[in-house]
């Protein structure tokens, strides 16, 4: 039985976490960090170790967040979550009422998957785009000239933009040279017009993603790329593709050369491994390379069951954000790769995390009675460090900082300097960054004080592959649904999201019937009759 409804703030541990945060470990104390801490508190997973020794936890600590997680029911709400249980739902209140199997996505590899109906789905449409990459391949799908597709402008905004954007970006080392991907995602018809400059439109495949079909953004930038087909002469009936859901006003297939399904029970921002991302990664890495990425998420997924949080790489993220959100006071979480490929991840966490758990009412209604989700944000280092590191290491703000690391590069190449190579400088300054940050250092001059105990964590894997990306994706979201289930809310809906989608289109409603430019104030009333 699902243990589901009860709040942090009702659970004996919680009150036993909210006492000994009254008196953290403090880092900054002579030999706390020592090499025995940092072996002792290091969580070894699939792919990814978390190194934790620089978080303000003791042992008693790390036991009561156990507690926490198991007085929530954690992995056994993720378990159900993965056998198809409804969980996007707010009870007693009109919602979303569905089942939340983005993980069905990638269960695909063994006998007996969690929820086998889901994943016979994703097996269906992962069949359709083995066969469609392979007509492109033996030029059975080619343009009206007979010439290979070559490019794919992605068009898609939010959950159906930013996942398969930061996973492209982070790959690119590993896509196929002869081809190219470009995205498109903002109205601003700049942004269109910079990749519509860019590209051989006749040698253009254009994916219109959307899960409801009625995304204006997606919608206006579709139209503008099919009218610059148009203008070319060609055909865009043969040139686009389209993801959305069965019977939205997108699935109709004499609109697309091919069209790929994703189902309501995946979120928009949890879309990455459905159709939504896949058709982008399986033309630009291959359809072997594209598996590899979903046998990590995969692995991820599983990894995520475990009960004990001193090996659950995901749950133990989860409650250490927990402990420094809702009992150390950190509002905000930094993520900050060091990896330049990674550098639309932290956005791409920005959506998943701060839309599911943005969230004021608990999954009964009711007003939540603590802190639900904090802001994340981020950009690689070392750049970052060169910016906004200050106020990490010395701004009143306190930040907990995600940080993520490899050990090896992606793409082999590299040069020694002065004894060490790029890689080795790269993981030296991750390193001296989580150090400096919990230890701080004393100085006469108080303008040269760093006052440490500025927690962090590091996550760090061996290269950033296909495999560990999915790895990496399937981590944060279920420490993103761990954190939901632990507070209670329901971390699958977003009625943000829908609200500024209806105002803008009364909006444009007033616009339309007068023609032209509306002043301001007679929009702005517009979308104040509706709120
Ligand atoms: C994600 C959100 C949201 C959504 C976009 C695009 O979880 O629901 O970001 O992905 O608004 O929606 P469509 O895919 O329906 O165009």
């Amino acid at each position: 039985m699902i243990q589901e409804g009860k709040s942090i703030n009702e659970c004996e541990s919680f009150r036993v976490l909210a006492q000994l945060a009254k008196n953290p470990l403090d880092l900054t104390e002579h030999r706390v960090l020592t090499p025995e801490r940092v072996r002792q508190f290091c969580c070894k997973g699939e792919c990814f170790d978390l190194l934790y020794a620089c978080q303000r936890v003791s042992d008693e600590v790390v036991d009561t967040l156990q507690d926490l997680a198991d007085e929530c029911s954690l992995v056994e709400q993720l378990a159900a979550m993965q056998q198809g249980a409804v969980m996007n739902c707010i009870h007693n209140y009109p919602s979303e009422n569905r089942q939340v199997l983005h993980t069905a996505c990638r269960d695909i590899f063994v006998e007996k998957p969690a929820c086998e109906s889901a994943a016979k789905q994703a097996r269906v449409e992962l069949e359709k785009l083995k066969k469609f990459l392979g007509d492109l391949e033996q030029g059975r799908i080619c343009n009206a000239e007979g010439q290979a597709f070559d490019t794919l402008i992605h068009v898609g905004i939010g959950g159906s933009d930013l996942g398969p954007r930061a996973m492209y970006e982070a790959l690119r080392a590993y896509t196929d040279e002869t081809r190219k991907v470009f995205f498109v995602s903002n109205v601003d018809p700049d942004d269109s017009a910079q990749v519509l400059a860019q590209v051989d439109l006749s040698r253009c495949l254009v994916l219109v993603v959307s899960k409801s079909g009625t995304t204006l953004e997606t919608l206006a930038n579709e139209t503008v790329i099919r009218s610059a087909l148009s203008a070319a002469g060609l055909d865009p009936d043969r040139h686009c593709l389209s993801v959305t859901g069965e019977s939205s006003p997108m699935d109709n297939p004499q609109r697309y050369l091919r069209s790929f399904y994703m189902y309501d029970y995946i979120g928009g921002r949890y879309s990455s491994t459905s159709m939504v991302g896949a058709v982008t990664l399986g033309f630009s890495l291959g359809y072997a390379q594209l598996l590899e990425f979903l046998q990590g998420a995969n692995t991820m997924d599983r990894a995520a069951c475990e009960k004990n949080i001193r090996r659950n790489v995901p749950l133990l993220l989860a409650m250490l954000g927990v402990w420094n959100h809702n009992c150390l006071g950190m509002d905000t979480v930094a993520v900050l790769p060091y990896s330049q490929a990674l550098h639309r991840f932290p956005a791409h966490l920005q959506q998943c995390d701060m839309e599911s758990n943005g969230k004021s009412v608990d999954r009964n209604g009711a007003a939540v009675a603590g802190k639900t989700g904090p802001i994340v944000w981020g950009e690689p280092g070392t750049n970052g460090q060169h910016a906004f590191y200050q106020l990490l290491h010395q701004g009143t703000e306190k930040t907990s900082v995600e940080f993520i690391g490899f050990r090896k590069n992606q793409r082999g190449k590299d040069l020694s300097m002065q004894g060490t190579e790029s890689q080795q400088k790269l993981v030296a300054n991750l390193l001296a960054q989580s150090m400096a940050l919990a230890i701080g250092r004393d100085d006469e001059n108080p303008n040269k004080r760093f006052s440490g105990n500025r927690v962090n964590g590091i996550l760090m894997a061996d290269r950033l592959t296909p495999s560990t990306m999915g790895a990496l994706l399937a981590l944060y979201e279920a420490k993103i649904v761990f954190q939901g289930f632990c507070w209670n809310i329901n971390s699958f809906d977003q009625e943000g999201v829908q609200l500024g989608k209806i105002l803008a289109t009364e909006i444009l409603e007033v616009m339309s019937e007068k023609k032209k430019n509306v002043p301001l104030a007679d929009a702005f009333l517009a979308a104040v009759k509706m709120c």
